[in-house]
C-alpha cells in the first residue's frame, strides 16, 4: 500500500484546505525532523552516552536525564533558523528562548515537553516529544513570558512524537488527527491513519492507582464504580492500564479509547495536578478533541483555562466522551 508522505499531508493542508501557511507547514516539518534525530539518539541506549542522569535539575527541580537535555538541545537547534519563530518555550527552560538576532523572526510560538516520560528511558519503555504551536499575539514586538499565556483553544497546531516498538507522530493542524509512521530505511514520515477516532465509551482507565488514599472523592467515586465491575452501577467490568509515560497512555487512548487520569492529589494539594498546562496538558488536549474525545480539568475543558504562568500545572481528564464527560460531572454534584 502506498502511503503518502507528511510533506504531501501537509502540502494538501496548505494547498487545497488553505488550513496552513506555508511558515506554519515548514515549522511542522523541521519539528517532526527533530523528533527523527530525538528517536534516534535514544534507540541508542546504552550503546551511546545518552542514558542516566545529566547531573542537572529543570526549572520543576526534577533531575534532568541525558537525553532530557539532548532532546531540548535538539528541537532548539533545529528550529531557531527557520525563520517561523519568534521563541520556543520547553520543560527544560526557565525562560522561554527567543530566537537569536542573526535569524529571522516569525509570527509563531513553540511549546515542547521534549522527552515526555523520560524517567522511563533508563528502563528501555516508550517516551515521547509533546509540542503545541500558538502565534504571537499581535502588538507584541518582542516574545516574552506573557505571549505565550494564552488558552489552549488559541493553538493553530499541536503534536507528539511517539518512540515505541515503531515511531509514530500524531498531529492535527485543526482539521481531524492524523498519524505518520517513521519508515527507518528512508526516514521519511509515513501517513499511516488519515483520521484518527477515540471511541465515546471505553472499558480501560489509566491512573497511577498507588495514590488513591490520596485522591478526592468524585475521583475516588469514579474508579471504585470502574471497579465494581459488571455488578456495579457501570454495568462493565474495566481494565487498567499505567505506562506512566503520557506520551504512551494517550497514544493508547488515541488509537482505542480509554480515559487517562493525573487529578489533583492530597500529597501536593497547593498543586492543581502533576501535568504541565502548556506543553502537555494543552497540545494533548487539542487533539483529544480533534478525535472526538473530552478533556478537562475535573471542572472545565482544559483548553479553556487561562495560564497565568509559562510552567503551571493543572489536572487532567482526557479521554473517551462519555467517560470524561461522568467523571466531570461527578465533581460538579
Ligand atoms: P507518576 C512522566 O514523568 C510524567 O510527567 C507523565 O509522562 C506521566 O503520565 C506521569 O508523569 C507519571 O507520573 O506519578 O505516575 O510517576
Amino acid at each position: 500500500m502506498k502511503h503518502i508522505s507528511l510533506t504531501q499531508y501537509l502540502v494538501v493542508k496548505q494547498r487545497e484546505k488553505g488550513l496552513i501557511p506555508a511558515e506554519l507547514r515548514l515549522l511542522i516539518e523541521v519539528v517532526a525532523r527533530a523528533c527523527k534525530r530525538i528517536g534516534h539518539s535514544i534507540s541508542k541506549g546504552a550503546l551511546a552516552d545518552v542514558l542516566g542522569e545529566a547531573g542537572t535539575d529543570n526549572i520543576q527541580g526534577e533531575s534532568q536525564k541525558k537525553l532530557d537535555v539532548i532532546a531540548n538541545e535538539t528541537l532548539l537547534e533545529a528550529n531557531e533558523w527557520g525563520g517561523s519563530l519568534a521563541a520556543m518555550a520547553s520543560e527544560e527552560m526557565d525562560e522561554p528562548h527567543l530566537i537569536p538576532t542573526e535569524y529571522p523572526r516569525g509570527e509563531f510560538l513553540l511549546l515542547f515537553d521534549p522527552l515526555d516520560g523520560s524517567s522511563n528511558i533508563d528502563v528501555n519503555v516508550s517516551v515521547g516529544t509533546i509540542f503545541s504551536v500558538l502565534r504571537m499575539p499581535d502588538g507584541d514586538a518582542e516574545a516574552s513570558e506573557s505571549s505565550f499565556l494564552q488558552s489552549g483553544e488559541r493553538q493553530v497546531a499541536a503534536g507528539y512524537a511517539v518512540y515505541g516498538p515503531s515511531t509514530q507522530l500524531v498531529l492535527t493542524v485543526g482539521d481531524g488527527v492524523a498519524s505518520f509512521t517513521l519508515d527507518r530505511e528512508t526516514g521519511a514520515w509515513l501517513l499511516t491513519q488519515e483520521r484518527m477516532t477515540i471511541p465515546a465509551d471505553t472499558k480501560e482507565f489509566a491512573i497511577n492507582a498507588s495514590n488513591m488514599r490520596h485522591w478526592e472523592p468524585p475521583v475516588k467515586r469514579y474508579v471504585d464504580e470502574m471497579l465494581a465491575g459488571k455488578t456495579g452501577p457501570l454495568g462493565k467490568d474495566y481494565n487498567m492500564r499505567w505506562v506512566a509515560s503520557m506520551v504512551a497512555d494517550v497514544h493508547r487512548i488515541m488509537t482505542r479509547g480509554g480515559i487517562f487520569m493525573y487529578p489533583r492529589d492530597a500529597r501536593e494539594p497547593n498543586k492543581p495536578g502533576k501535568l504541565r498546562l502548556m506543553y502537555e496538558a494543552n497540545p494533548m488536549s487539542f487533539l483529544i478533541e480533534q478525535a472526538g474525545g473530552a478533556s478537562t480539568n475535573g471542572l472545565q475543558r482544559i483548553m479553556t483555562v487561562q495560564p497565568t504562568q509559562l510552567h503551571e500545572r493543572v489536572a487532567v481528564f482526557l479521554g473517551s466522551k462519555n467517560e470524561v464527560e461522568r467523571v466531570t460531572r461527578y465533581h460538579a454534584s
